[in-house]
């Protein structure tokens, strides 16, 4: 008899005791409380793990209680709700920003420090979930942040991986890849919800059939079947509402099979459960080929099938009937790789509810949404056709049967063309054949959106083209933001105090609010400060540096920050030839104006990706060239920080003078570390690309340095007759740059090392490197002469920070809430 539990009760009597009180002893005593009853250590005996254990523990039950208020009133009102499908999340380390949210930061500090333990270095205990790649992950994280803070009723659903994205370690400037073992120390901020679990079938064939009454039924005979089990981590937003982060783990539904166990075959039936647990076992590195990857499209569809049961679990937990589904629930896809759910809510409507096709399609489209987030051929997300029927034989039916009826209604409705239907359709009949799919999510969402203004337009005009012109209404623009909380306030908390101080805390819920700032970018007194802590933050990741490669660099040095994936696209060799070009002349002589710069490079490289990762051999081997070299390292230092994370980003975005956007226009959909440098006082440099243009627009001209071709130019060259060559001839620069990489004095040992490199850039160039280095090279003696004058480059800083406000993942927040997913927030209802 539940009902007899009285929710109020709960929160008057236990959740408003001691055990969630907020106060420095309450804390003081709930720590204490959860080290014994919880760890079962008395201080004596503990580690400083185990301090970390406890303490998260303390601040995960006071989580709890905005949780599940949150999820009360949700239930109570009857909301309307966001189920955000990602396959990968990147939350960064938990515990700082649940103590930021609950507002709890200082009196937690004190309750630390009145035991005699220094809560910072229990923060640092934390190890982060690195559930993503990059910048799609980061985002959902974002996202799940400001939902979370505005009071969008939402769930987020993803993959529990058990190893995340790989340890990077760096052995003789090589990139080395281990395996990330998050889980290893437990994980308090989650709770196993054994009993929220799934059915998932694989493989097999379908029955097709009628039955005495005429009753036309589809039954799937899998050949195998496994349990996904739901693993919440309650977020919570700051000073705000609470979210859930929805993960699913793959089990086998026995964990023996009983029939080979009997047998007395032991090893067969551990089999199985082994079998089972793969499917979620690690994440894929992007950027390489998915076709093949079986294990993917499993992934993909184990996540996607359990999300959807859940959804219709809760909808007709509330007693309402599936054809409301939509009403309900909008249902945001993160890029394709969520995508089969359009197939799989189908297959549940149609095959499992038994309610007729045209209605069933009817409440899919209208649950669905899908954001893209790749122009890149190569990440267009397709499946083999002989690997998706044997993996989802149903669900290739279903999407036959969509392609069918998409096509006939081009055909018969809209007269299109036989060369247009070849273009839209699901699948693609070259070769063995494949399922596109993009397609199926654009046809099977009533919103489509890009997630920059610039990348919405190309999406139109090339990937979706035949889309957008039939459907103009179903494409839109959301230009990604970030959490100002996790990206000011818990990396930056020198900036923090000092914005507060100006202009109070406002800023923090309504990023616009640091427009007030500009009142300030010319005052003396207030640049000095501004300064200062930019100088502290240098000298912070100077130390780190020191630490991590045994390298000194000088915090007045210029720090130019390149920190991101590793991918050709994104150019980051763009970026070294122009560290040789400075080498070079400092070892002519003319290097008498020279402003000192360190260099610092991040990120990771896919592993099967040889040229990401001959980039990072070419990083470091300049790196090695430049730094033991006395008559350059005053003036030059190339650093390359291993294994990126959302932690060591929070550690670098602080410290950067100068921030590198150097994509070649029109391949990076939006980018966010542009957004979270900006935000931190960096000034970019940077092509007109994804939301780098935003950006320019916002903070204006002046105070962006701008170079290269765009979009359109890079289009218009690849269409031309485009000879890399011609710039090797013509620009002596670029010349004694790139006859310096293939003397070998990089690479002593292996003087071809760097030819690939080489050849790719003078013969092919694919990303106009050649074409842009010399409006680099340009630009960047703007940046040195702006440099030269330190008070208008803090100016600039101050600038470029007061006119940051758009770039919340707030607004991106209230967008997506008001063009795709109408959804009021907490905040608007009374
Ligand atoms: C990235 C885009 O490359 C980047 O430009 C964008 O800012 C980000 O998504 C968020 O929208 N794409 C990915 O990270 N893609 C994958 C598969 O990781």
């Amino acid at each position: 008899e539940r009902k007899a539990i009285n929710f109020d009760l709960l929160t008057s009597k236990t959740i408003k005791s001691k055990r969630i009180g907020l106060s420095k002893n309450d804390i003081k005593d709930s720590f204490l409380e959860n080290l014994f009853f919880h760890i079962g250590r008395v201080p004596k005996g503990a580690t400083i793990m185990d301090y970390y254990q406890a303490l998260a523990y303390t601040v995960r039950d006071r989580v709890f209680k905005e949780f599940v208020t949150t999820v009360k009133r949700i239930s109570d009102e009857d909301l309307r709700v966001v189920a955000y499908l990602s396959a990968e999340y990147l939350p960064g380390p938990h515990l700082a920003n649940n103590l930021l949210s609950l507002g709890i930061t200082e009196q937690t500090a004190a309750a630390m420090a009145e035991l005699g333990i220094d809560m910072e270095e229990l923060i640092l205990q934390e190890e982060e979930p690195g559930l993503g790649n990059g910048g799609l992950g980061r985002l959902a994280s974002c996202y799940l942040d400001s939902m979370a803070t505005i009071g969008i009723p939402s769930i987020a659903y993803g993959i529990r991986y058990e190893f995340g994205i790989f340890e990077q370690h760096i052995k003789n400037g090589l990139q080395e890849e281990y395996t990330d073992k998050w889980l290893q120390y437990g994980n308090p901020w989650e709770v196993v919800r054994s009993e929220i679990g799934y059915n998932i079938m694989f493989g097999g064939s379908t029955k097709h059939v009628t039955d005495s009454n005429g009753n036309f039924t589809v039954n799937w005979i899998p050949d195998s079947k496994l349990r996904g089990t739901a693993y919440d981590t309650p977020i919570l937003g700051y000073k705000g509402y609470g979210s859930i982060l929805r993960l699913w783990r793959a089990e086998a539904i026995d964990t023996f099979d009983f029939s080979a166990y009997n047998k007395g075959d032991y090893y067969k039936a551990v089999q199985e459960k082994i079998l089972s647990e793969n499917i979620t076992k690690v994440l894929y590195p992007n950027d390489e080929q998915e076709t093949g990857k079986e294990l993917r499209l499993k992934q993909q569809y184990f996540f996607v099938s359990c999300s959807l049961q859940d959804l219709i679990r809760l909808h007709l937990l509330q007693g309402r009937i599936l054809d409301t589904l939509h009403e309900k629930f909008a249902i945001q896809l993160n890029d394709t790789h969520p995508a089969i759910a359009v197939a799989e809510l189908m297959r549940l409507l149609v095959d499992d509810y038994q309610i007729d096709w045209d209605k069933s399609w009817n409440i899919t489209q209208r649950c669905f949404g899908y954001t893209n987030h790749t122009l890149l051929p190569e990440a267009l997300e397709k499946w083999s056709i002989p690997l998706f029927r044997r993996v989802l034989p149903r669900h290739l039916e279903i999407i036959y049967e969509i392609n069918h009826r998409f096509v006939q209604e081009l055909k018969y409705q809209h007269g299109c063309s036989d060369e247009q239907l070849s273009r839209m359709a699901l699948i693609d009949h070259s070769g063995e054949g494949s399922i596109r799919m993009a397609h199926l999510a654009t046809v099977g969402s009533h919103k489509v959106n890009g997630v920059s203004a610039l990348h919405s337009e190309l999406l139109k005009k090339h990937v979706l083209y035949d889309f957008a012109q039939l459907w103009p209404d179903k494409f839109c623009n959301v230009t990604n933001g970030i959490s100002p909380r996790r990206f000011i306030a818990l990396s930056n908390p020198l900036l923090t105090g000092l914005i507060t101080e100006t202009i109070g805390s406002g800023w923090l819920t309504d990023l616009k609010e640091l427009s007030k700032l500009e009142n300030m970018a010319e005052d003396p007194t207030f640049q000095n400060k501004w300064m200062a802590i930019k100088q502290t933050n240098k000298a912070s990741l100077s130390d780190h540096i020191k630490l991590e490669t045994g390298i000194s660099v000088d915090p007045s040095m210029m720090f130019d920050v390149h920190v991101k994936r590793i991918h050709e696209y994104k150019r980051q060799h763009l970026n070294v030839l122009n560290i040789l070009h400075l080498y070079l002349q400092i070892k002519k002589g003319n290097n008498k104006d020279m402003i000192p710069m360190a260099f610092i490079f991040a990120g990771k490289a896919a592993p099967g990706y040889f040229m990401a990762k001959l980039i990072i051999k070419l990083i470091t081997a300049v790196g090695d060239l430049i730094n033991q070299d006395t008559e350059v390292n005053d003036k030059l230092k190339v650093i390359f920080l291993p294994d990126f994370s959302v932690k060591k980003a929070q550690h670098i975005y602080p410290a950067a003078d100068l921030s590198e956007q150097i994509s070649m226009a029109g391949k990076e959909a939006s980018g966010t570390g542009n957004m979270k440098l900006s935000l931190n006082g960096a000034l970019t440099i940077g092509t007109l690309d994804g939301a780098n243009v935003e950006m320019m627009e916002e903070i204006g001209m002046d105070n962006f340095f701008l170079f290269g071709l765009n979009a359109e130019e890079v289009q218009h060259k690849k269409q031309g007759n485009y000879k890399p060559g011609d710039h090797y001839v013509h620009n002596l620069h670029l010349r004694e740059v790139m006859d310096f990489l293939i003397s070998g004095a990089l690479s002593p040992e292996n003087p071809k090392l760097f030819q690939p490199i080489y050849e790719q850039l003078l013969y092919d160039d694919p990303y106009m490197i050649m074409a842009d280095f010399e409006s680099y090279l340009i630009s960047r003696a703007k940046v040195y002469e702006e440099w030269g004058n330190q008070s208008n480059w803090t100016k600039k800083s101050i600038i470029n920070v007061a006119r940051m406000g758009k770039f919340s993942s707030d607004r991106s927040i209230q967008d997506y809430s008001s063009l795709i997913w109408k959804i009021d927030s907490f905040q608007n209802r009374p």
